[in-house]
């Protein structure tokens, strides 16, 4: 009477397998076809058969999302290659390079570029909404027109000499600028710059915080025309100026009403010779720990050894920092060397690569917590700390120019190519009472802890975790991967000899 029931599951089973030799797209498919092709199984079976469909696609597509293993087994140059260029397209909010950067001012002799604000390219970056990143370039023999902006500034020269001019509190303050000076501007300061030199551009990496409309700034132009700066003395009324400057309406005119050449014109030899030589040998170079400037280069370096050296510069060198709550620093990482792993305990860097080349990388829970399985797996929705859900490997090439946010607690490591040294500058946001905490070499985190906090942390015997934690002699910097490799090569070769 009761008709064979065919075994579902054998049926199920051809099904899938049919699906697992194939490639993903199609399959979907493919596979639910095959069920519909079924003669033997009723409705409700060809539903479960159409459900299992799905849920092995969506399980085989989580594998293939899955990054491979982070380090083991070891992987091959080529695919080390290819991986940069995956991680600088996909979603990768870290890394700031030349086409993301505006150009605020430009003209023929020189330029100001700037980073949009932060928030607009990543939620992740709420906590430095508030700061802005800029760099001015200007060209030799030029003159930046004064000018005030609503936000505090700290320089940083990357490149290039120039005399930089501060009016504040009715005082003007004149410093000759080179390579590793750095300057805290307060907002409101009247401000113009020379590039005095014949030859070399001069650059200067600028952090912005504002002190009106978050994450926002404006210029101010006195010194102007009409257009090309606009003078905002133009935007008052001719009563108003006339009453105030004590002047006739028709000199006013004449004064506001000129088109001028921009914001960066040029300065002939005479001006800027007149202009170079208010303060030298007065506030700079002999007085470079006073209030005015301070060089980052000229600082003892608080990390140094063959692979690098680590200089800072934070409101014990430089009280002017004090109510920024901001620091600097600079990593010079040697060619073949490496920089890390470390993590900043409270600071978020926002780090600009000033000369070299090299990678970066950095563990990020925030981007693992958006791929699929993670957040499958285990977070909640609305829960705000997610613990344990893993980590997205942030990786990217360094290039000269290129930015980088860093935020506080995630490790990372910087390493140098092997013809040239990595020279990477930071501002330090939230810098007060941080740390940078080693999580390889000397003094590392890891060989700090109890050994049976060892034991149970990592699942292994003590003497295991020890032995590998303290293997490294070196501190902060180290041989790099590529220098290793190098080296491994020399002493095989040597062996075989
Ligand atoms: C960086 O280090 C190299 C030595 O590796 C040194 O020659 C160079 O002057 C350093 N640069 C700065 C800016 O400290
Ligand atoms: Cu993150």
């Amino acid at each position: 009477m009761m008709k064979a029931r065919p075994c579902l599951f054998c049926l199920l089973f051809l099904v899938v397998v049919t699906l697992a030799l194939g490639t993903i797209d199609s399959d979907l498919k493919r596979c639910k076809h095959q069920c519909k092709a079924l003669q033997q199984i009723g409705e409700h079976q060809r539903k479960e058969c159409y459900e299992m469909c799905d849920k092995y696609h969506s399980e085989k597509q989580r594998d293939e999302e899955e990054e491979p293993s982070s380090f083991l087994p070891y992987r091959g140059r080529e695919e080390e290659e290819e991986e940069y260029g995956e991680q600088e397209k996909e979603n990768n909010p870290f890394v700031f390079e030349d086409q993301h950067f505006i150009t605020g001012i430009k003209t023929q002799h020189g330029r100001v570029r700037v980073l949009p604000k932060f928030t607009e390219r990543s939620k992740l970056f709420k906590g430095i909404e508030n700061y802005r990143f800029a760099i001015l370039e200007a060209n030799p023999q030029t003159f930046v027109v004064p000018n005030h902006w609503d936000a505090d500034t700290v320089l940083f020269v990357a490149q290039g000499r120039g005399t930089l001019n501060l009016v504040r509190r009715g005082k003007r303050n004149s410093f000759n600028i080179r390579p590793g000076d750095v300057i805290r501007v307060y907002a409101g300061t009247t401000a113009y710059l020379i590039n005095r030199d014949n030859n070399e551009n001069l650059f200067i990496a600028k952090l912005l915080r504002s002190v009106y409309t978050p994450g926002q700034f404006e210029h101010f132009f006195g010194p102007g025309g009409r257009e090309n700066p606009e003078s905002f003395y133009g935007a008052f009324s001719s009563e108003i100026l006339e009453a105030a400057l004590n002047t006739r309406g028709d000199r006013l005119q004449r004064l506001f009403g000129q088109e001028r050449e921009g914001v960066i014109i040029r300065a002939s030899e005479e001006q800027i010779r007149q202009m170079s030589q208010h303060e030298e040998g007065g506030i700079w170079p002999f007085g470079g720990e006073s209030k005015g400037s301070v060089n980052i280069f000229k600082q003892r370096p608080s990390q140094s050894n063959q692979y690098g050296q680590f200089h800072e510069v934070d409101e014990s060198h430089y009280r002017q920092l004090e109510d920024l709550d901001i620091s600097l620093s600079f990593g010079n990482i040697t060619e073949g060397g490496m920089l890390g792993p470390i993590y900043s305990s409270r600071a978020t860097k926002i780090a600009v690569v000033v000369d070299g080349e090299g990678y970066f990388e950095m563990a990020c829970p925030h981007l693992a917590s958006k791929s699929g399985r993670r957040q499958r797996q285990g977070s909640e929705r609305g829960r705000e700390t997610r613990i344990g859900l893993g980590y997205q490997k942030v990786r990217s090439r360094l290039r000269r120019g290129m930015v980088l946010i860093i935020p506080a607690g995630h490790p990372f490591a910087a390493v140098a190519s092997t013809n040239q040294n990595l020279q990477i500058f930071c501002f330090n946001v939230n810098a007060r009472d941080n740390e940078v905490v080693p999580l390889a070499g000397r003094n590392n985190v890891v060989s700090l802890l109890e050994r049976e906090a060892m034991e149970l942390g990592f699942g292994l015997p003590a003497r295991e975790v020890e032995q590998i934690f303290r293997s490294q002699q070196e501190e902060f910097f180290f041989q790099g991967p590529g220098g290793r490799q190098q080296r491994e090569e020399r002493e095989l070769g040597r062996a075989d000899a």
